[in-house]
């Protein structure tokens, strides 16, 4: 069945392609019989990790800096280190670009993640320097972990300037839902509520920071865009009228589906990632004139050799990599996904609010268009105000 499904899909893609016209030079924006565009970025090394049996103690807190601007030696003014928080920073995306904004030597990271060993591990083995990185526990998949992550980070007395919600869950070959500790459906639950309280909580702390560019980034993706060939592929990303979410996606008495409809994992995820894209403009709309803060979201690219996939079909995890990389010219290392998502942490180039930032085949970013669904004002406005209520905002 879904065999069929992409089977079938794959040859109209193809030659949907082909009849297209490249409408933009500075990336291969390829337009498609039904206004879709194919994307590209550009092909990279893959970053190679060894593991190591060694375990590390939580870094305490290295540094706090009262004030944006320090003396040097030679008596220069020099920015302050920044502090960013990553979530799901133990693989993936999240340790790369942890990686990426560690060894500049202007970063402070700190790595919001549920398995404290791992996550060190990880650290260790993709080479961090210890007093770059504090690693405190969280657990998107509870509102309690969320809060608790928020006092514990307080605690640490570190300035927050860059917040990135980077965690995220998929389940392509669930048959049933699985809920989170607050009765959600999981892959909502963790990559959208959790993030939206936990980033809802950081705003007073990233409006209070005294760094000039203060930025929250929530990680989006091509696959909730159905402007994009990628955003149709089924099932497609559709949040219908909200009446799972208004329900409280519990499965119980109510779909745990936003849309309500039957369960379906990839699509959960899909739809999670459009809850993410609309988020990051509701914020904007809401908060960026009052605080100055920058509220972004992006597509990295197709990173098809991360932990993402970890429950796909093992045919899929093997066809998956070439595919992306000789087929869709989509792949990107992880390597490289992580320098795109530090540039949005840090570039001075990249401060401008309400973006969607993308990159093309040479790698350079551009601002991109989100699908008619998510980047619905109205959307995002019932998105914001059911999501307050479910984590108890509202
Ligand atoms: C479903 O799985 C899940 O079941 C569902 O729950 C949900 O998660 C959904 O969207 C999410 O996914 C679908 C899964 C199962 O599909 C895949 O695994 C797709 C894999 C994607 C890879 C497609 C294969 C492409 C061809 C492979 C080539 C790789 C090597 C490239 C090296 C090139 C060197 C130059 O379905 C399957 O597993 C079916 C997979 C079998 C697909 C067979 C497709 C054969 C068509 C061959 C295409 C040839 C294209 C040539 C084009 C040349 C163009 C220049
Ligand atoms: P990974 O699986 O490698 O990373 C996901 C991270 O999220 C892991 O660190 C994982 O922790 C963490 N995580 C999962 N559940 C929870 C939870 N309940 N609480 C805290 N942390 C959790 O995948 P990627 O690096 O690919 O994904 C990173 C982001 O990039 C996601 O937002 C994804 O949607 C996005 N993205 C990925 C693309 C790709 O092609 N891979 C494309 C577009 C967007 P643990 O290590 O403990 O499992
Ligand atoms: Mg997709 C331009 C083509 C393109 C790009 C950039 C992606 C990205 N994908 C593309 C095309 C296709 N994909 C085509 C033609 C097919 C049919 C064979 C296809 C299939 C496919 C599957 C089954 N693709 C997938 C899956 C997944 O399970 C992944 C997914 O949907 O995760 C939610 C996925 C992805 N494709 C991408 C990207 C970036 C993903 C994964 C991650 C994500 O969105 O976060």
């Amino acid at each position: 069945m879904a065999l069929q499904t992409a089977t079938s899909f794959l040859p109209s893609a193809l030659s949907a392609c082909k009849e297209g016209a490249v409408k933009d030079t500075a990336f291969l924006g390829v337009r498609v019989t039904d206004g879709l565009k194919l994307e590209t970025s550009a092909l990279g090394l893959r970053t190679k990790r060894v593991s190591t049996p060694v375990a590390i103690r939580a870094q305490t807190a290295a540094v706090s800096s009262p004030s944006v601007t320090q003396a040097s030696p030679s008596g220069k003014q020099t920015l302050r280190k920044g502090t960013a928080i990553i979530t799901g920073a133990s693989s993936g995306l999240g340790l790369a670009t942890a990686k990426a904004l560690a060894d500049t030597g202007k970063w402070h990271v700190i790595m919001g993640c549920r398995d404290f060993l791992k996550a060190s591990r990880a650290a260790k083995a993709a080479g961090m320097e210890k007093d770059s990185y504090t690693i405190v526990h969280l657990d998107l998949a509870s509102l309690d972990s969320v809060r608790q992550f928020v006092n514990n980070v307080r605690q640490l007395e570190m300035p927050v300037d860059v917040v990135v919600c980077n965690a995220a869950v998929y389940q392509p070959t669930a048959k049933e839902p699985s809920f989170t500790a607050d009765g959600f459906e999981m892959s909502v639950g963790v990559n959208h509520l959790g993030h939206f309280l936990l980033a809802r909580e950081f705003l007073a702390d990233l409006t209070s920071s005294d760094y000039p560019s203060k930025r929250l980034i929530i990680v989006g993706s091509i696959t909730g865009n159905t402007n994009t060939l990628a955003g149709n592929v089924p099932p497609k990303a559709n949040l219908g009228d909200l009446r799972g979410l208004a329900g409280g996606l519990s499965g119980v008495g109510s779909s745990a589906m936003i849309d309500g409809g039957e369960f379906d994992g990839a699509k959960a995820y899909k739809d999670s990632k459009v809850c993410n894209m609309l988020t990051m403009q509701e914020f904007h709309r809401r908060y960026h004139d009052e605080t100055g803060v920058t509220f972004a979201s992006l597509y990295p690219g197709c990173i098809a050799t991360t932990g993402l996939f970890r429950e796909h079909i093992p045919l899929f995890r093997l066809l998956f990599p070439p595919f992306q990389k000789y087929i869709t010219k989509g792949y990107v290392s992880e390597e490289e996904a992580g320098k795109r998502l530090a540039q949005v942490v840090s570039e001075p180039s990249l401060t401008k609010s309400g973006v969607y930032w993308s990159w093309n085949k040479n790698s350079a970013s551009f601002e991109n268009q989100l699908s008619e669904e998510a980047s619905d004002p109205e959307k995002a406005k019932k998105v914001w105000e059911l999501s307050e209520k479910l984590v108890g905002l509202a």
